[in-house]
């Protein structure tokens, strides 16, 4: 498998953990956001929004979507599980998931800013400020969504909603947040850290790191 990203991609830093989880290798695919290869031609045919990460399969099968990847991923790769067999606990987790991969990451990530700072004139400082917004909630609703005191966030296995939200807290680091307020974010964020497919995946390890 090819594997499309760029190294502070959040979007591609979840699947280069779920892809270490289930103990599958792939080849890292430099794709230079700042530079704007993400809109280039031979770029767009292959995910024609213009965003990582995209997986193309052996076969050429592209995948676009983070979530749906990861979906996929789990449909062919079970094991280890990354969802409950609930489907209570299924739809507990995908929640704790999407409130950061779907109600925080798309309104906080650099093209939104890029957006604010280029047509709205909005300052660096205002970017920050915007970006920083966005995490407090959605880190105060999945603190309240995760489980008090298990391991991961919603039980002693990682599941998808650690890989969003590990992540989301390396942007947060980055933009210098203060995660006082959330605890159990920091204590999972340790837990997560100490496996190899969480620590192998951030992105000062990548190939394109700068
Ligand atoms: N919903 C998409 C979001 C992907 C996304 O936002 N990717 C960002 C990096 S984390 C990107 O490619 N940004 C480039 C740009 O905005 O031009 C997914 O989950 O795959």
């Amino acid at each position: 498998m090819r594997l499309y990203g760029y190294w502070r991609s959040s979007a591609a830093y979840r699947l280069r953990i779920a892809l270490g989880l289930k103990g599958l290798g792939w080849e890292d695919v430099p794709v230079h956001l700042v530079k704007g290869e993400q809109q280039e031609a031979t770029y767009l045919a292959k995910n024609p929004i213009g965003l990582v990460p995209t997986l193309e399969l052996d076969d050429g099968t592209l995948l676009t979507q983070s979530l749906a990847i990861l979906d996929w991923l789990e449909e062919v790769y079970p094991t280890p599980a990354l969802l409950p067999s609930n489907p209570l606990e299924r739809a507990r987790v995908r929640a704790a998931a999407h409130t950061i991969a779907v109600d925080t990451h798309p309104i906080q990530n650099a093209g939104v800013v890029k957006h604010l700072k280029t047509d709205f004139g909005a300052s660096q400082e205002q970017g920050i400020a915007w970006m920083t917004h966005w995490m407090k909630r959605g880190f105060a609703a999945f603190q309240a969504l995760a489980a008090p005191d298990t391991e991961f966030a919603m039980g002693d296995a990682p599941s998808l909603a650690d890989i969003c939200l590990i992540p989301q807290l390396y942007n947060a680091h980055r933009w210098g947040l203060d995660l006082a307020p959330y605890p159990r974010l920091t204590e999972i964020e340790r837990n997560c850290l100490a496996l190899p497919a969480f620590a192998n995946a951030v992105p000062e390890a990548q190939p394109d790191a700068e």
